[in-house]
């Protein structure tokens, strides 16, 4: 949908810019907006000058895109979400511009011969925690590249997701300073500043008609600064916007307060509201800053509707038709206070009627969800919900009535059923169930891949599914090939555009021609240099970071993403300590060398999380220092794992790792970046794997595990891990060496966490899946020894991943649930603007 014609993509003649150009904006800008003359500029002068020259670049198209709101024949998508992991920007807009050759000749004057030496000096924003950030990011991607007006509104947060350091094999957390030394990618636009209010009390009144209306009297007011990120789509002229709020004191000066000499006290206030955009959670399910994550999402929820409200006043549109001119997207539960702020506005400021108000509420909003976990299923406590946002607490109880009562009709007399699907939860201290607020007013819900939105209507919400089975409704993930191929990937992107053209990046489905290529050698040939051009990137980078050489001819068994039981890092580790007993044990019959790759973060609060990360370390140093060893099995855990790293690491994979509990992985969304990138999967029947192996074939994909269901049943059944373990003498011995301190510089007691957990409960089932999961590696490295049937394989995977395309994703989401369509923004208005 919406793609423009081929063959216009990357025309230097359409973006009107030359190498030249580009130079002269770099020199400009070193000079006026930096205050350095050419010599003096160091890398970082020069990131930031070519950078402000790449933005000049966007603005036309950006303010074009301003302009078109107004005229828009569609709605415009508001995606409301409390992060958005965007990557760095500036290698990606050359990309979407189609300067990258232009840029690389304008640095050559000043010395730099690799472009890379400048991309790599920026600093990313780390506003996300991990895959439901970074689906947001390629969501806008993808809506800017369809050319579908739409507004990613989120929260700016001074300090985003930690930054990881491995000391002494530990996790240790340092402050992300993304900021400290400028980011050239945000707009400021303090005249377009919301007012956001919390705490205090309500009180009723009769409005000018008589009408009784409510009031809120909040106790304290924060100010929201909208930071405007341009969005651009690839090689089309459509610039969407990313609105981030910064938080800012309503009135940071008591000047009252400091005459009488209290300087601190008169900036208290200050320092109180700013708090609220200071730092991303990370989502470790702990009580900490409850009430303070509470107030960022109100706070950016209020600013975004208010920030959609006034752009219709201000064009004369009645509020009425607002359902008309916007469809808002809650990414998970985070954003979900939105119902009742948007009913708030709605009645508290428009003065709608009661119907008026929960139809437009209802005919915008449509919700995702993003896990099963109970733990990431957002509550609040009543007494702490009143505190802060008492209006919204009245409205959640009247919506709560009302649908109560719509139920009570249907099903008289089923006190359980009003129980469950009540938004207030009475099982323990009352609460509010932000997922059931979201799925009452959603048009639409929806889970992330099949398997999930299966789950979430038979296992999270099988009343709501019931009422309205129409409601509930699937939407795969996707991922954007643009960032994660094309400038991931130089050597592939360049083989694409040679055997596909040049328009591969938006035209997926053309990468199935791949396939006719699967049984030609010289073409294999050189589509595995591809991945070995990827691998010494990766070798390289390693060397300089873990002082370790690896061999870039071994096999590449990567598993990146957060630490977390549930995504089992701890059944990987126990078969890479397998695999060292078979080699010291002499039984190296079919094992091929391997290089077993780890990145992820913890969450702080999570300290199995954080033990892991510690046991994997503790077996690459045994591991890696053995002589008898290492030819045959290196381990690697990689610090700080971001956007920035990732795109090292899934051009090198050769194996991806996937092999959460069936069941528990919503979707996976980095699955589906390996697979863009040739790698072959080992995986559960968990999230998008089911898809993947759908598309590729079961041939071409090595499946183990449980699936959901076994996993289900086991559970049921009294699951007994020790019984287990005691019939399986490879993991007795395995789980010996750990208790016996061998990883752990002859500490018996450091991992012993680890073993009572997996021989106690083991709730993710990791010992049930042990003996399948060896017997799959097995089949891996049979596969591996034949180099020929791997190129194939991995060249099968490319060439049918089109379906894991954000394109596709945001086509599905445009059409079913949100009732847009793209809005090409013609080059003759870009001329005239
Ligand atoms: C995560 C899931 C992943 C999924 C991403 C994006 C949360 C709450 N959920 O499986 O765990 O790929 O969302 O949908 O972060």
């Amino acid at each position: 949908m919406g793609l423009p014609e081929p063959g216009t993509y990357g025309d230097p003649q359409r973006n009107g810019l030359r190498a030249k150009d580009l130079y002269d904006a770099v020199v400009e800008h070193l000079f006026y907006s930096i205050g350095r003359r050419v010599p003096g500029a160091d890398r970082h002068d020069l990131y930031m000058a070519l950078s402000y020259a790449v933005r000049d670049r966007l603005m036309t198209r950006y303010l074009a895109g301003l302009d078109a709101v107004g005229t828009s024949p569609s709605r415009m998508v508001a995606y409301l979400s409390a992060e958005f992991l965007i990557g760095p920007q500036l290698g990606n807009n050359l990309l979407m511009l189609g300067i990258q050759q232009e840029a690389a000749e304008a640095l050559k004057p000043f010395g730099i011969n690799d472009i890379d030496d400048i991309l790599h000096v920026e600093t990313e924003p780390g506003l996300g925690n991990g895959g439901l950030g970074r689906l947001a990011a390629c969501f806008l991607e993808s809506l800017a590249s369809l050319e579908i007006p739409a507004t990613g509104y989120g929260i700016r947060y001074e300090f985003g997701i930690f930054d990881q350091l491995i000391r002494d094999g530990w996790q240790v957390e340092i402050t992300d300073k993304w900021l400290k030394a400028g980011w050239p990618w945000e707009i400021p636009h303090p005249d377009q500043a919301c007012f956001v209010g919390f705490g205090g009390h309500t009180e009723s009144h009769r409005d000018q008609h008589g009408a009784y209306r409510v009031r809120w009297i909040p106790a304290e007011h924060a100010i929201g600064i909208p930071h405007d990120v341009p969005v651009l789509g690839y090689r089309v002229n459509t610039c969407n916007r990313l609105r981030l709020w910064r938080a800012e004191a309503n009135d940071s000066f008591d000047f009252q307060t400091f005459n009488r000499g209290d300087y601190s006290g008169a900036v208290e206030k200050k320092v109180g509201s700013e708090t609220l955009s200071k730092v991303l959670y990370p989502n470790d399910g702990t009580d900490a800053g409850r009430r303070l994550r509470l107030k960022q999402q109100h706070f950016f929820v209020s600013c975004s509707l208010q920030d959609m409200i006034r752009g219709l006043d201000a064009r004369g549109i009645p509020v009425q038709e607002f359902p008309v001119h916007w469809a808002i997207q809650l990414n998970d539960t985070h954003p979900s206070i939105a119902v009742a702020e948007l009913m708030r506005l709605l009645l508290d400021d428009k003065h709608l009627e009661w119907e008026a108000a929960w139809a437009i509420t209802t005919a915008c909003l449509s919700y995702t969800n993003h896990t099963l976990l109970p733990e990431a299923l957002e509550t609040w406590g009543l007494d702490l919900f009143g505190s802060l946002l008492p209006r919204h607490l009245e409205l959640i109880f009247e919506i709560n009535r009302r649908f109560l009562q719509q139920v009570r009709l249907r099903h008289p007399g089923n006190e359980g059923l009003l129980q469950r699907v009540s938004i207030i939860d009475e099982t323990g201290g009352k609460a509010v169930r932000m997922a059931h607020l979201a799925t009452i007013a959603s048009h639409h819900v929806n889970g992330v891949a099949a398997l999930h939105s299966e789950l979430v209507k038979q296992e999270l919400f099988p009343e709501f599914a019931a009422l309205w089975p129409n409601k509930f409704t699937n939407v795969t993930n996707g991922v954007t090939p643009r960032r994660w191929l094309a400038l991931a990937h130089p050597a592939l992107d360049g083989l694409l555009g040679e055997v596909i053209g040049p328009d591969w990046p938006v035209r997926m489905e053309d990468v199935r021609q791949l396939e006719a290529f699967q049984h030609d050698a010289a073409f294999l040939e050189r589509w595995s240099d591809c991945k070995r051009s990827g691998k010494q990137r990766l070798a390289a980078y390693i060397l300089r970071q873990n002082a370790l050489a690896i061999d870039p001819d071994s096999l590449f068994d990567v598993q990146v993403k957060r630490i977390h039981e549930y995504k089992r890092q701890h059944l990987n580790a126990l078969q890479v300590i397998a695999l060292y007993l078979r080699i010291k044990n002499g039984d190296t019959h079919g094992l091929v060398p391997r290089t077993v790759i780890f990145a992820g973060k913890a969450a702080p609060g999570y300290a199995m999380a954080k033990l892991i990360i510690r046991f994997i370390n503790g077996i690459a140093e045994v591991v890696n220092a053995d002589p008898t060893v290492n030819q045959l099995l290196r381990v690697v855990f990689l610090a700080d794992y971001n956007v920035k790293l990732s795109e090292r690491v899934y051009p090198a994979a050769d194996l991806s790792e996937q092999i959460s509990t069936a069941g528990l992985e919503a979707s996976g969304t980095g699955n589906m970046k390996f697979m863009m990138n040739g790698a072959l999967t080992i995986g559960t029947l968990d999230g998008a794997n089911v898809e993947i192996r759908e598309e590729v074939g079961d041939s071409n994909f090595f499946l183990f595990g449980h699936t959901a269901e076994g996993i289900a049943r086991l559970h049921r059944d009294g699951y007994r891990p020790w019984e287990r373990i005691a019939a399986m003498p490879l993991l007795q011995e395995v789980l010996g060496l750990i208790g016996q301190g061998h990883f752990s510089r002859g500490d018996r007691d450091l991992f012993q966490p680890l073993l009572n957990n997996l021989s106690g409960p083991d709730p993710f089932c990791v010992v049930a899946d042990f003996e399948d999961y060896l017997r799959a590696q097995q089949t891996v490295a049979s596969t591996w020894a034949d180099r020929r049937r791997w190129s194939r394989m991995t060249l099968l995977n490319t060439a049918r991943s089109a379906y894991f395309s954000s394109d596709r994703a945001i086509a599905e989401y445009a059409e079913g649930i949100w009732e847009v369509k793209p809005v090409p923004v013609a080059m003759r208005s870009l001329i005239e603007a």
